[in-house]
This record gives C-alpha cells, structure tokens and sequence, in this order.
C-alpha cells in the first residue's frame, strides 16, 4: 500500500477569482469589468450548454450595459468576499489551505482600464488582504487577469484587439509587482489564456459582430496580444522581483482519440495541438509551433507580429506551467457524441461518469497529463484549478453539506497528483477549485457549487449569504495536516 506525501513546501490550497466572489462591483470607485455584464439565466439547460454561454452579442452587452432592471447581475454580487476576506480567510485556515489563488479586479485598480494613476483605495484593499493572509500564513498566488477586462478598454479600442492593451494591461502589471513585491512571490498572468479563442468576449474582452468574416483571424490577434504581454510581464515582475516566480494558465482540454483506428489517432492530435499544446509551447518555448503555422496559414489567419515581439516571446518564457483540469474528453475523426464540458465540447467516453454538467470525471487523466507535460517541457507545474461542481444543498439540520462525491473526486486526483510525482514530475502546487463556493464563470449559477465551503446565496441573490464548512473542508483540513498521508488510508 502506497503513503506518498506532498513535497516538502507544496503549495497545497484553494483557488477563487476576483469577479466571481468579490460582489462589491461598485464600491470603493470600481469600474465595470466584462463579468459585470453578465446575466443570469433562469432558463439555463445544462444538458446543452457550449462555450457560446460566455459570449455576449452587442445587442444583449447594449442592454445589460443600460442596466433592464429585469436582469439579475450575479458577478456584481458574489458572495462579498471583498467586505468579509478576513472572516473568510479565517475559515480558508480552518479546512487546511497553506495557498490561496486569486485575481486582483484590475477595475479596482484602474476603473476604466486606462487612468494615468490607480485608484489607492484598491491599493490598501488587496494589501490588507495580503497581509492577513500572511499572517495566517497563506500564500497568496495572483491572477493578474481572470476574465474581467474593464469595459472601459473594451469601449475605447476593442481591448484585446488592440496593441494599446498591451501597454494599459502592464501599466497595472508594474502597479502590483511594485506594491505587493513583498507579499507575492507568484503571479499568473492570464487564467485560461487559450479561452480568448474559445470566446472573444470572456478571454478576450471585446465584441465580435455577427457573421463577421475575420472572427478568427481577430481571436488570434487578441490571444497574440495577450501572449506578448504575458512575456512582457514575466519582463517586468522579474526586474522588480528577481525572485518572483511566473507562471501561464491554461486550460488543459485533454483527450483520449476515440479509438485506435489512425484516422481517430490523428484527429485527436490535432485537436490537441490546437487546443492544448500551442499555448504550452508559447508559455514554455515562446514560439509558435510549425502546425499553428500551418494552420494560420491554411486558415487565412494572417496576424501582426513584429520582430521585437517574437524576440521578447523566446526570451521571456514562464518560469512554471499550470494550468487548470477538470475532466477529460474524447476526439474521433467522425464526431457522434458530442458531451458538454468546461467550455469545449468533446465526445463521450463509455469509462468515465460525468457531472449534471457533462463534465468528464477522470483522475488517471491528470498523472497522464502532468507526465505529458513535464515531458515535453521539463519546467514545474502547478495545478492552479482542479474540482467538481454540484448542485447541493445545506443540511438544515446538521448545518453542513456531506459531500462525499467531493471528497471521492478531490481524493482520487490528488492521489494521481502524488502518483505524477513519484513518475519523477516536478509539482509546485495544488489550488483546488474552490475554496469557497462562488458565481459559476460558464452558466452564472450560484447553484454550480465547488467549494469546501458552503455560502447560503442563491442564483437570483437571495439568502442570508452564512458560510458553512462542508463535509469536503474539514477532510482537507485532515489530508492537508496528514501531508497526503491521509489519502492513502482505506476508508
Ligand atoms: C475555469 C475558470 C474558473 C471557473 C472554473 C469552473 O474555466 O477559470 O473561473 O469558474 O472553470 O467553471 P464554471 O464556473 O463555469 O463551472
């Protein structure tokens, strides 16, 4: 019987994301960010959900920006973790967290994305928060952007289409490098940086018109734009803090082919390629590979790169891969199945059970993927985003949630984490998703529950907004105070 351990310094914690539990969208001088047009949907068919739920055409982005007074807003109100990050930082201690991952809302910093000087409210706001962290002796892991570009860009240049983002984008960058040096030693420049191709408004922050020709070419732009200037941070987080320590994001859409016949063999490694592995070779190589060539060019995808960005992309590389595992899904040349999942769509696969999402359960997954991964690139790799979203419910009685399958799911990959390990993978760190349960980022959903902990909120915003420790939470208190041993017991 195996007992393998966490790594001496593992960075074993949870993870959140500032638009999706902060709430709080107009105080303190905050400007509107994409997230905060976002609606809810009473009518949501989770059977049939596809990454168009995180696009926003102009005619709805029009009406939420006017504010239809029918509209429910769940990103605006979250759970208020920006009023009670000490009561929650508290609670993040008491289900065994050493790590916490987070995005700082750049309009907190920057209401429309493009001021000369940043807001000093927001300054102290997350240095508070900083520092109780630290005096609880969590480690605080930054986002710099997750999915929450200020309106303000996107009104005056299409965000992320334009270069001028570039140089908005790290202005904010210099800010937190600078203020926060010595209580951040980890920073993500992008979450999901490949969702800009998935969805140009969520990843990418700006319209795309209907039936517009070049939404391609345009999505590619922007993913460009923002690969330069995740280099371009690692470059300035680096001269300010020669020790920090950055990392990419992405998405890891793995898949199995559907069987062993080549013609399936090949389609999965093109999905692959284009789906997974391009944003690794940016982050790890700082290139593009032949086949994304390839592929632009069959594609008549044609990008403004110039030479001094192609420079700055092989010399600034990430220092870490992480990236965010869900499930797994399945790729055949001829598509039948087709299953829901985070964001893409695979096909079903007969050895896995699934979420009421569609989402593919698959823990041996994440040990072939951290294999893969490390051996294509030998760089260390932190897996910044790793749970299972149900819809549960508070047990009156007992004033917790038993949510056994949570433990089952957290259990099984964090055992393929440890297992990953022994194969000789370099691991850093573990934020599972999440600590606390917050505003789904696909369907808008309070009800898409993840966390260890239980908030009594509901999807139009009602409920007296109590936290609950789960079942989950005071398991991975044990896990984590055991170093992993606890795992390895039979129950
Ligand atoms: C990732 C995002 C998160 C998050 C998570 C779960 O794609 O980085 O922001 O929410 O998935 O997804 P969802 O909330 O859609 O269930």
């Amino acid at each position: 019987m195996k007992n393998l351990k966490f790594p001496k310094g593992f960075l074993l914690g949870g993870a959140g994301a500032a638009n999706q539990f902060e709430g709080a969208f107009d105080q303190d001088k905050k400007g509107l960010s994409i997230a905060d047009l976002k609606t809810w949907d009473e009518k949501l068919d989770r059977k049939k959900l596809d990454s168009s739920s995180l696009d926003l055409d102009r005619e709805k982005y029009e009406e939420s920006k006017n504010g239809n007074p029918k509209n429910i807003y769940p990103n605006r109100f979250g759970i208020d973790f920006y009023n009670k990050y000490k009561d929650d930082l508290i609670l993040f201690k008491e289900v065994g967290l050493n790590c916490f991952r987070t995005s700082f809302a750049w309009t907190r910093f920057f209401p429309n994305g493009d001021e000369k000087n940043p807001n000093q409210l927001a300054i102290k706001h997350y240095k508070n928060l900083l520092t109780e962290a630290k005096k609880l002796n969590i480690e605080v892991v930054v986002t710099i952007s997750h999915y929450e570009s200020p309106i303000g860009l996107l009104e005056k240049q299409n965000t992320w289409l334009s270069k001028q983002t570039i140089h908005d984008y790290l202005r904010f960058v210099e800010i937190l490098a600078k203020e926060y040096k010595d209580l951040v030693k980890y920073w993500m420049p992008f979450n999901e940086i490949n969702c800009t191709v998935l969805s140009a408004f969520t990843g990418g922050g700006f319209l795309l018109e209907k039936n517009d020709l070049k939404a391609e070419e345009k999505k590619y732009q922007a993913l460009h734009n923002q690969f330069v200037a995740q280099a371009m941070a690692k470059k300035i987080i680096k001269e300010i803090d020669p020790s920090a320590q950055v990392g990419c994001m992405i998405a890891a859409f793995s898949s199995y082919p559907a069987t062993c016949k080549p013609e399936d063999v090949r389609a999965n490694q093109l999905k692959s390629q284009l789906q997974m592995y391009m944003y690794f070779d940016m982050a790890a190589k700082g290139i593009y590979s032949p086949f994304i060539l390839k592929y632009f060019k069959d594609e008549n995808i044609n990008l403004e790169i110039t030479s001094q960005e192609s420079d700055y992309l092989k010399k600034y590389t990430m220092d870490f891969l992480s990236f965010s595992y869900y499930m797994s899904s399945v790729t055949s040349a001829n598509p039948e199945n087709n299953q829901s999942g985070n964001i893409i769509i695979g096909e079903k696969n007969p050895y896995l059970s699934a979420t009421e999402w569609g989402w593919q359960i698959d823990p041996q997954g994440l040990r072939i993927l951290m294999n893969d991964l490390y051996d294509r690139y030998r760089l260390p790799l932190f897996i910044s985003e790793n749970g299972i979203g149900v819809d549960e419910k508070l047990d009156p009685k007992t004033l917790t949630v038993n949510d056994n399958y949570r433990i089952d799911y957290l259990k099984e990959h964090l055992k393929n984490l440890l297992l990953a390990i022994e194969d000789g993978v370099e691991c850093i760190g573990y934020t599972m998703w999440t600590a606390i349960d917050l505003v789904s980022a696909s369907t808008r959903e309070m009800s898409k529950r993840y966390g260890l902990i239980y908030v009594d909120r509901n999807d139009d915003g009602s409920g007296s907004n109590k936290r609950f420790i789960k079942k989950s939470g005071k398991w991975f208190k044990e896990v984590s105070e055991s170093n992993g041993s606890l795992l390895w017991k039979l129950e």
